[in-house]
């Protein structure tokens, strides 16, 4: 399709809720067999079962939160991104939030709240958190802008309110810019794609505050890059399991161990693999590669499917699949209405 189409637009934020209801069923396993992810997707399949549901958890749910904030708002409202947290988790907290999470969205409920990114700040002793609680909810952010200083600044910012940790709200940044770069036909070229994430990345890691994070944590100068490098290193290999892709990237809940694992699963599954049917197109590969992986399946899913999703568009995503999941009809819908505020936007710059 033609850069930022509306499929592509409709793909990013249907897949990314595909990626989350579908990848639940796993989050939190270890070991995950290809025959029993197949098993699992093929279930979507069977005309028999009627209408299944698979519902979304907190990923979509937040993501909704953004979504919903960016439109009615015509772009970033701190205010009114934090209270919609807040009371969409009041009204359905069981969504499997992340444990630490949860005393951030009770606080940002508070009307006496000056400053909605202190909650934040507060968590794990003052140090923030670096789960991928921002990373998941990040898509939004490049539909909504079409310049991609404006998509790192809030994709940032809206990080910011649940995640203080550099090493949390640059996973939201990296995984923006890559639904960003995507949606611009990106993915055409994937060496390209990586070499640029990695140019972004080592700009955006060279911040004073992301030094001094990765030295605290005592993780590579660079956290982040040095991940994308390996990332860059596996893509280059013709084979490569499941378990190496686990020990160099991660698969768990921390962004640092799966922002890059997501963007892996995309660019690995964008040819045909042997473990996989030939019947699945790309987007359908790469929702089962991430759901292979095991560990944080919902999370990694919904970041891949909102990447692969923008480079396949909506046309690549299964009915059957998308009438099992809650909440795809009106992701679809919601893309329609960003693809305009996007234009919107870039024809006012
Ligand atoms: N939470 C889950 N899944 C597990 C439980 C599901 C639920 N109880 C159920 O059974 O239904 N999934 C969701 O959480 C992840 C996103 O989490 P988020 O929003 O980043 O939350 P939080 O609490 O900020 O961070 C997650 C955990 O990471 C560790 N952590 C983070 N920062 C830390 C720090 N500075 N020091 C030490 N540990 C830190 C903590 O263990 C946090 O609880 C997604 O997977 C979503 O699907
Ligand atoms: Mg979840
Ligand atoms: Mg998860």
């Amino acid at each position: 399709g033609t850069p930022a189409s509306m499929s592509r637009f409709r793909g990013a934020l249907v897949a990314a809720v595909l990626g989350d209801c579908v990848g639940g069923e796993f989050e939190g396993a270890e070991e995950v067999p290809m025959e029993t992810v197949l098993q699992h997707l093929n279930g979507l399949e069977d005309e028999t079962k009627g209408n299944c549901v698979l519902e979304y958890s907190d990923d979509t749910a937040m993501t909704r939160c953004v979504v919903q904030s960016l439109l009615n708002r015509s772009g970033y409202d701190q205010q009114d991104l934090a209270r919609r947290f807040a009371k969409e988790y009041s009204a359905s907290p069981g969504r499997g939030y992340g444990s630490g999470v949860i005393q951030v969205l009770k606080k940002l409920a508070s009307p006496q709240l000056v400053d909605v990114y202190q909650p934040a700040r507060d968590q794990f002793n003052g140090r923030g958190s670096f789960g991928n609680g921002g990373a998941m909810r990040a898509a939004p952010f490049a539909l909504a802008f079409p310049n991609l200083p404006d998509v790192k600044r809030f994709a940032c910012l809206g990080a910011m309110l649940t995640h203080s940790c550099s090493l949390g709200y640059n996973g939201a940044v990296l995984q923006a810019m890559a639904v960003h770069l995507s949606l611009q036909g990106a993915l055409c070229l994937p060496q390209q794609f990586i070499s640029r994430l990695i140019t972004e990345m080592e700009e955006v890691e060279g911040e004073e505050e992301a030094l001094r994070d990765a030295r605290i944590l005592k993780e590579a100068e660079k956290p982040f890059c040095e991940r994308l490098h390996r990332v860059r290193d596996l893509m280059d290999r013709n084979k490569v399991s499941i378990e190496e892709v686990i020990s160099e990237l991660g698969n768990g809940i921390a962004a640092l161990h799966s922002v890059p694992t997501a963007i892996f699963c995309v660019l690995h599954c964008l040819q045909p693999r042997d473990y996989l049917p030939e019947s699945y197109g790309g987007l359908e590969r790469t929702i089962a590669y991430s759901l292979a992986l095991g560990g944080d399946t919902d999370t990694i899913a919904c970041m891949a499917g909102a990447i692969a999703g923008a480079h396949y568009g909506v046309e690549a995503v299964p009915q059957r699949w998308m009438r099992c999941c809650e909440g795809a009809e009106d992701a679809d819908m919601n893309a329609a209405r960003l693809h305009a505020l996007y234009h919107q936007t870039s024809q006012g710059s």
